[in-house]
């Protein structure tokens, strides 16, 4: 038995009953406990008391990034300060930071959800948990660790960086399941690689549960190859709760949602009106019992879609599709719209390219340019001007046959693209402010 079974295995008409039971109770709540929920209702006239059923909700209005941060840093709160025992905080780069705050009740459920994570990764309390993901306001950290409490693993609270010290516990420890961003997991292994260990043979992994950032499958896969591992993906946000909203199990075939926390809806970006299941478009949640920030319809501006039909591991849970990313890293390139992950999936093809990468945005004559930086393997012959221009010229085609649209490739020596220890930064924009 897998930590909490009975709920990820729940029939649907029971799971939906329940559903609908903490919905209306949230809405109400809201309004009743937060000013800006009962002034936003009652100014489109949506009614708490009369939600009845799921399309009722579609009455209620949105909760926006941009209303979490004019409500900094405690307006959004439904209970006293003396009842919330954790706070986290977007990192607040783009504009004013946002904070999400815990009860008692929100901590437990935080650790169920990712420890059912753990479960879906054939994990358990035999399990070596090495989280490094950053501890602190970031709920990378934090998240994966409560987790691996409650699934009772062995936890190891390394947090991110000092990469070498990673590959020591991972080479002598045993640690069996390594939460971190997609991106970090590359680095330990290009590093542990590159200071002559093969982490499949060496490191004892047998999953990876990685998130905060999109990630192509091809990316997965040299990932896969490379620690001898399964990777699985984990989605969460800072506004909702952290890891642990969506994960995905061994077919990975998508994330299923904790549906009974957590409510989904995915919405035409521009019209706002619901999609079909397998349909693309923004993904907008409402949390059934959280009690310290609570939330009703927020638009998290990533795009996904509900994959219709059950999944091969018997799970009830809905699931979404791995993202493609937010409409924020949405680029339009000559009229068509472009995620750095599509990019990604047709370099990340080529043998002789490494998976580290930036998209720098420049503006040439009143249009957008994207220029691919992409390094090679360490041992592709860098000084062959031939084979340098040959490799752009075949990428460059592949991704305008793939995305319909042109993007400059530039080649670049091996370890010259930045690392990162925890998101790591894929576009790099700089186009004047105007032209944005
Ligand atoms: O990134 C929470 C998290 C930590 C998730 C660890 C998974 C693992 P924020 O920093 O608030 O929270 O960023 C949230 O990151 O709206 C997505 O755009 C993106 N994101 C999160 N998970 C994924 C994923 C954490 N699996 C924002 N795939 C979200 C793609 C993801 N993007």
């Amino acid at each position: 038995m897998a930590y909490q079974d009975e709920i990820t295995h729940m029939r649907r008409d029971e799971l939906e009953a329940l559903q609908l039971e903490r919905l209306k109770k949230a809405v109400v709540y809201c309004y009743e406990n937060i000013a800006f929920y009962k002034e936003n209702f009652d100014a489109v006239g949506f009614d708490p008391y009369a939600l009845a059923s799921f399309a009722d909700l579609e009455k209620a209005p949105f909760t926006t990034k941009q209303d979490m941060r004019d409500a900094y840093p405690y307006d959004l709160f439904a209970v006293p300060k003396e009842d919330v025992i954790e706070i986290h905080m977007s990192s607040g780069t783009t504009g004013v930071a946002t904070v999400s705050g815990y009860t008692a009740h929100d901590i437990e459920v935080w650790g169920d959800c990712f420890a059912r994570g753990i479960g879906y990764a054939g994990g358990g309390p035999e399990d070596i948990c090495h989280v490094c993901y950053g501890y602190g306001l970031f709920t990378g950290g934090l998240g994966a660790h409560y987790g691996g409490l409650k699934a009772e693993c062995m936890t190891i609270p390394m947090s991110a960086g000092n990469t070498k010290r990673q590959i020591k516990v991972l080479d002598t420890m045993g640690s069996s399941i390594i939460c971190c961003t997609p991106s970090y997991a590359m680095y330990i292994a290009d590093t542990a690689i590159e200071m002559g260990l093969d982490p499949a043979r060496d490191f004892k992994l047998k999953a990876g549960i990685h998130g905060a950032e999109a990630w192509s499958n091809q990316f997965r896969e040299n990932l896969e190859q490379k620690l001898g591992y399964k990777a699985l993906d984990v989605y969460g946000l800072t506004e909702i709760m952290g890891p642990g909203v969506a994960m995905e199990c061994l077919e990975q075939d998508g994330l299923h949602v904790a549906e009974d926390h957590f409510l989904v809806e995915v919405l035409d970006p521009e019209t706002h009106e619901p999609v079909p299941d397998g349909e693309w478009g923004e993904l907008v949640i409402t949390t059934l019992d959280k009690e310290a920030t609570p939330v009703i319809r927020y638009r998290t501006k990533d795009i996904t879609r509900i994959l219709p039909g059950e999944c091969k591991c018997g799970r009830t849970h809905r699931r979404i599709d791995r993202l493609h990313g937010r409409t924020d890293d949405m680029m339009i390139i000559r009229g068509v719209n472009v995620f750095p992950s599509q990019i990604e999936n047709v370099a990340s093809t080529f043998p002789e390219i490494a998976d580290w990468y930036q998209i720098e945005l420049t503006r040439e004559n009143a249009l957008d340019v994207a220029t691919l930086k992409i390094e090679v393997n360490p041992d592709f012959p860098i000084d062959e001007i031939r084979r340098i221009e040959d490799l752009q010229k075949r990428l460059s085609t592949a991704l305008r046959d793939e995305l319909a649209t042109s993007i400059k490739v530039q080649i670049v020596e091996p370890y010259t693209i930045k690392r990162s220890e925890g998101k790591a930064v894929r576009i790099v924009d700089l186009r004047d402010d105007a032209d944005k």
